[in-house]
């Protein structure tokens, strides 16, 4: 691993806390580029009242000077809004003040429980807080740093929403990187903003009867080299990194690359993408049905990623549950949540993909400052080219 991240906080607590290690001197980095993927990720129809309270920004600790990385961990904070309302509830020191009441009820779906078991805590908030998407905000912050290194070799991060439920309509456009600014149009981020109102009649439904939603997304990499990830071990492959990386995100549970299982019901010939060559291009592929990834590595056609989103656990029509301190069957707690973050996860998604291919272009350059990279970068290429 070049790079490693890890982010603190809890939903309601003072604030989202990262720290990125790992990437080299001298990338220009911005407050307003980080912000404006935050401000992306609070977008989307469906979203509950925090969305309403909460206005990411982020504030730079550590690792920058003058507008550019200085080549030591970059430490950043988001803080949460929501804090002045939940001081005392979630205070860090003294006593928990009367009036405090424990979630007992845990959701099915969420955290919950399991987290009250693995850490004994009989007030489920001292699961929940943590366990909540929240902390995406975090990871958000952590991705555009590394979206903005990506950048500079020409490597660029896009997402689409694929589906809300079960509302699907086709998508007309081809072109990934038109997909991506199409749906950053959308009120859900679907690549075709004149199907907006199905998606908002859908949602709107859901809402009134008490249910969420989940739904699928896109996620892709155009620009990326041939060569990054590797055959030689399980954790170096490019592919479960990815998958890996995916599935951590809140409410993930299915993640395909290219054709995925589609590829399973095909013949060979239907799914392997033939190679060609050009004076002008050099190796390329007829087709992309691997989504850019050959036995862990790069292949240089665009990653392609798709993910699966469970609907949201909280329910304001709740589900059967059992109060952990009456063990009496009660119906599960509810709490302020989302209908739907299909098209907040697919932003995420894109951090995360950020994230590791940052890694994996770090760790095939080497190289401790920009300057250096970029050379190493042009070399690489050229060799790449010549082969
Ligand atoms: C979220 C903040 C949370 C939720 C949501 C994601 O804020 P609050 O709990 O105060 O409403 O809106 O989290 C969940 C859906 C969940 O299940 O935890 C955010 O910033 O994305």
């Amino acid at each position: 691993m070049s790079i490693r991240f890890l982010t603190a906080g809890e939903s309601h607590g003072k604030a989202l806390v990262c720290i990125l290690e790992g990437l080299p001197a001298n990338l220009e980095l911005s407050s307003e580029y980080i912000n404006g993927e935050l401000e992306r990720r609070q977008r989307g129809y469906g979203r509950g009242g925090r969305m309403k309270i909460e206005k990411d920004r982020v504030e730079f600790l550590a690792g920058l000077r003058f507008g550019k990385t200085i080549g030591s961990p970059i430490a950043m904070a988001i803080y949460n809004r929501d804090w002045e309302n939940w001081q005392e509830k979630m205070a860090y020191e003294g006593e928990a003040p009367p009036g405090v009441v424990p979630f007992t009820r845990p959701r099915p779906g969420h955290a919950d429980l399991s987290g009250g078991i693995k850490y004994n805590q009989r007030d489920l908030r001292n699961i929940l807080e943590r366990a909540s998407a929240r902390e995406t905000a975090a990871r958000v912050a952590v991705g555009a740093v590394c979206k903005r290194f990506l950048e500079e070799f020409g490597i660029k991060i896009g997402s689409y929403v694929v589906s809300i439920g079960r509302l699907s309509p086709p998508i007309e456009e081809k072109d990934l990187l038109k997909r991506h600014q199409l749906a950053e149009s959308s009120i859900v981020r679907f690549p075709d903003p004149s199907k907006d109102e199905e998606f908002i009649k859908l949602i709107d439904e859901a809402k009134e009867r008490g249910e969420s939603l989940g739904g699928i997304f896109e996620v892709f990499a155009v620009g990326v080299p041939p060569g990054l990830g590797s055959h030689i071990q399980w954790d170096k492959r490019i592919d479960g990194r990815i998958g890996q990386a995916m599935l951590s995100i809140q409410a993930i549970k299915g993640v395909e690359i290219g054709l995925g299982f589609e590829s399973a019901r095909r013949f060979g010939s239907e799914v392997h993408d033939e190679i060609g060559w050009s004076e002008e291009e050099g190796y390329f592929r007829y087709s992309n049905n691997l989504g850019g990834t050959e036995g862990g590595i790069t292949n240089g056609m665009p990653i392609l990623v798709r993910c699966a989103m469970k609907p949201i656990p909280t329910l304001t029509k709740p589900l059967r549950s059992v109060d952990i301190q009456t063990k009496e069957e009660v119906k599960a707690g509810k709490e302020r949540s989302d209908v739907v973050a299909v098209p907040a996860a697919s932003v995420v998604a894109e951090a995360m993909l950020a994230i590791v291919l940052a890694d994996a272009l770090l760790e095939k350059l080497g190289g401790d400052f920009m300057e250096e990279l970029k050379e190493r970068f042009r070399l690489y290429m050229e060799y790449v080219r010549g082969f």
